[in-house]
């Protein structure tokens, strides 16, 4: 016998400052939502280099963070905690590679997207990173737990 045991988490998604620009905010939260995912926090900030350094310590070393760092700073962007059923992995289905083009057409990137320096969304890429990333842009109040009325008013 074979189980799989489907764990309900978290995903921090960042909308960078290329998809804000493109007008891409509503499509994107579109097809989180239509997935059945359940946003649970959302604000568009202008990010300093202190949380940006922070968020992407692990790409320290390589020769494009400073250019990555100084690119999202100029901001706006728009940061998403969203909720559900495997969403970590179904994420990274819904966004698509790293590089738009190797994305599939259906992901976010392989539909809207040409260039890894502008790839429209960060989405977190393990339950662990996610936590980590929703603890450093979020403060606990932030977070809205709410539940689904609308079967008492839709018939
Ligand atoms: P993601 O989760 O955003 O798909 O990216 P990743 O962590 O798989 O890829 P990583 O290599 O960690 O890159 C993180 C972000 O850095 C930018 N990037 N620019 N050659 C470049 O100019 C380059 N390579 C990566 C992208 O914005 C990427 O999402």
């Amino acid at each position: 016998y074979f189980f799989t045991i489907f764990i309900i988490s978290l995903l921090f998604i960042m909308i960078k400052p290329d998809g804000v620009q493109r007008g891409l905010c509503g499509v994107i939260i579109k097809r989180f939502e239509r997935k059945g995912y359940k946003l649970i926090g959302l604000k568009m900030l202008n990010p300093t280099e202190e949380i940006l350094k922070e968020h992407y310590k692990d790409l320290a070393d390589k020769p494009f963070f400073k250019k990555l760092v100084n690119y999202i700073s100029q901001g706006p962007v728009i940061a998403m905690v969203w909720e559900g059923v495997d969403i970590v992995k179904q994420g990274r289905r819904i966004i698509g590679e790293t590089n738009p083009l190797d994305s599939a057409v259906g992901t976010i990137r392989g539909d809207f997207g040409l260039e890894v320096g502008r790839n429209i969304i960060h989405g977190s890429d393990s339950v662990a990173s996610a936590n980590r990333e929703i603890n450093l842009w979020f403060k606990a109040d932030e977070l809205i737990q709410w539940k689904n009325h609308s079967t008492e008013w839709i018939y």
